[in-house]
């Protein structure tokens, strides 16, 4: 072997260590024994977000933590965020878990790591001396009372004031904070930090209403990139792909057998009245999208949260012209094993997979299936469709097109 091809196989071996160290497996996993020393030195975020949101406003404001902990690492901020539990959502009506449920009941927490130094609460739990969570400090953000002073948006917060945590800790009865602080707040959420270097030696900091920071951009590869890593279960992916398989006779991630609906009712169908169709005005939409789209189709997949009186009407008037209907009814092991959270989540990626996609309004569930389409790689004309009231302005779905 010659001197310089030597020198090229050392250089290229460099590389490989090199990118594999760059690239890793994500962040430091507590579990590891390697990581051990790093949780004396680590220091932790949690929030918790106001009681009645649902799961998919939740997951966008994970994602602003997830962003705003993956940069400061890039400064060599050693902050880790803790996945708050899930526990006792509004929503979950058939199957409330009786206690806290971890991430990787619904997502690929591996996955979620190669994106942010994340770790779930009960990894934390393990590390923990005591049989009681001491939290440093507790940040309640508040709104302002007026968001447009003279008229104009801008970055503010302020300490003072009365609040109430109004959450329940995940539903664990061991965790306590030391001190509570109460904090106007609006604008982006990197402005954390500033709160956070008040007292430079808190090691777990957790902030109550962790909607009301904004992310500091949205829509920008970073955001994509987040939103990447925020995978599925492989349970809840497989249970999906065998419906769709079994169903649509479709194994592929673009499907063209079948048209998807997110057809969400109860708070919306009672409030939002003028955005949400009644059951007649979504048949008949239904049916013009498909004929303009492709009228070969006629299986409809519904995703919904309506009543069973609702759907089985609106079943009943699609099959009288004609189309053939489905819905995901999870077997009760299926229910036990996946809960309302996951079977929901297993309603979102049918949706996903749709040749085409009619969401509702405004809706975050909604949302998120758009955001997979657009990483699945679907035109966006056949993503970015919604139901429109029965009567008066149909105001255009935004489209967040994904930026790679
Ligand atoms: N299984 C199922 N659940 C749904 C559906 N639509 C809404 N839900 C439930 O209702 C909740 C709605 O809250 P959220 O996720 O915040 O979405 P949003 O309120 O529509 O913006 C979801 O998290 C689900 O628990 C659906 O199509 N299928
Ligand atoms: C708090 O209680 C839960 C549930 O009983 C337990 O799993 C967890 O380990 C406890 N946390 C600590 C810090 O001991
Ligand atoms: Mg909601």
């Amino acid at each position: 072997m010659s001197i310089k091809m030597i020198i090229n196989l050392s250089i290229l071996f460099l590389c490989v260590i090199l990118t594999s160290a760059e690239k890793g497996d994500g962040y430091c996993d507590l579990k590891e024994k390697t990581c051990d020393g790093d949780f004396l030195n680590e220091k932790f975020i949690i929030y918790d977000v106001n009681p009645p949101e649902g799961f998919n406003l939740r997951r966008d404001v994970y994602m602003r933590f997830a962003i705003m902990l993956s940069e400061a690492r890039q400064h060599h901020k050693n902050w880790m965020l803790i996945l708050p539990p899930w526990y006792s959502l509004y929503h979950w009506q058939t199957t409330q878990s009786d206690f806290p449920l971890p991430w990787s009941n619904f997502f690929d927490v591996k996955s979620l790591k190669k994106f942010a130094p994340v770790v779930e609460l009960h990894e934390v739990f393990s590390k923990i001396e005591s049989n009681i969570f001491t939290i440093d400090r507790l940040y309640v953000l508040q709104n302002y009372p007026d968001a447009f002073e003279n008229g104009e948006f801008r970055d503010k917060w302020e300490i003072g004031g009365n609040c109430d945590y109004d959450g329940t800790f995940w539903g664990y009865n061991n965790v306590t904070v030391k001190e509570t602080v109460c904090v106007k707040y609006q604008g982006r959420i990197s402005n954390l930090w500033e709160l956070i270097s008040l007292n430079p030696t808190d090691k777990f900091v957790m902030f109550a209403h962790g909607e009301i920071p904004l992310h500091d951009q949205y829509g920008t590869k970073t955001f994509w990139d987040c939103r990447k890593s925020m995978k599925f279960n492989k349970n809840l992916i497989n249970t999906a792909k065998k419906y769709i398989s079994e169903y649509f006779n479709c194994n592929s991630k673009i499907c063209t057998t079948y048209v998807s609906v997110h057809w969400r009712r109860r708070d919306f169908a009672r409030s939002r009245k003028k955005d949400v169709p009644s059951i007649k005005g979504t048949v008949k939409q239904i049916d013009n999208a498909i004929k303009n789209y492709n009228p070969q189709i006629v299986n409809i997949f519904i995703a919904s949260d309506g009543q069973n009186s609702e759907l089985i009407k609106l079943e009943k008037q699609l099959s009288d012209i004609g189309y053939k209907v489905h819905f995901y009814l999870p077997t009760q092991s299926e229910l036990d094993k996946f809960k309302d959270g996951g079977v929901a989540i297993i309603d979102q990626i049918i949706c996903s997979h749709a040749a085409y996609f009619i969401g509702t309004y405004e809706s975050t569930f909604t949302f998120r299936i758009q955001e997979e389409r657009e990483i699945l790689g679907f035109e966006s004309s056949t993503t970015f469709n919604r139901l429109c009231p029965d009567k008066g302005r149909c105001e255009a779905p935004s489209k967040w097109k994904i930026v790679n």
